[in-house]
């Protein structure tokens, strides 16, 4: 059961590839995720960076430019529009009062959270192993929509875009 559904967190990984960039298809997506940030010399990625790469991403989510992002920003956005489960979980994950707004410090806050929680051996830097790792639990948990640790048909089709549904 645990193999199965980590196979199916690893396809939600391969879908994700195709919607943030359509050329790395088929390609080694945890590397590509990881090299979109910058990295020290010894190929690791310091909190900055990290931060830099998730404000740039709410940016592109806040059209309007006010440094909040709406709940139908969010949904409006392109990512949204391709994976509305994904899109979901990270408007939740951000909007810690629950105010159906993510404002720029809800989503610092979050950022650095997240940053704690990937960088296990405690070095304030985060390897490729550390954000795969983290990163295969997160998508496991936003497909996962009622979060009983299964992740059903019903549940997987839901994450996907209205276009791949059939
Ligand atoms: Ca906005
Ligand atoms: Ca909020
Ligand atoms: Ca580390
Ligand atoms: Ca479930």
């Amino acid at each position: 059961m645990k193999k199965i559904m980590m196979l199916t967190a690893l396809v939600a990984v391969g879908l994700m590839s195709t919607g943030c960039a359509g050329k790395f298809r088929g390609g080694d997506m945890s590397s590509h995720m990881y090299n979109k940030y910058d990295q020290t010399e010894e190929g690791l990625v310091t909190e900055e960076s990290y931060t830099e790469v998730a404000v740039s991403r709410f940016e592109r989510t806040d059209d309007n430019g006010d440094n909040n992002v709406t709940r139908k920003e969010s949904e409006e956005s392109r990512f949204g529009k391709f994976m509305p489960g994904i899109m979901e979980y990270w408007f939740n994950k951000n909007d810690i009062n629950n105010d159906e707004i993510v404002e720029k410090p809800e989503m610092l806050t979050t950022t650095a959270g997240e940053f704690k929680a990937m960088d296990t051996n405690k070095d304030n830097l985060v390897s490729q192993e550390e954000m795969k790792v983290y990163r295969k639990n997160e998508i496991f948990d936003a497909i996962d929509a009622d979060s009983d640790g299964v992740v059903t048909r019903a549940e997987f089709q839901a994450s996907k875009s209205p276009f791949e549904k059939r």
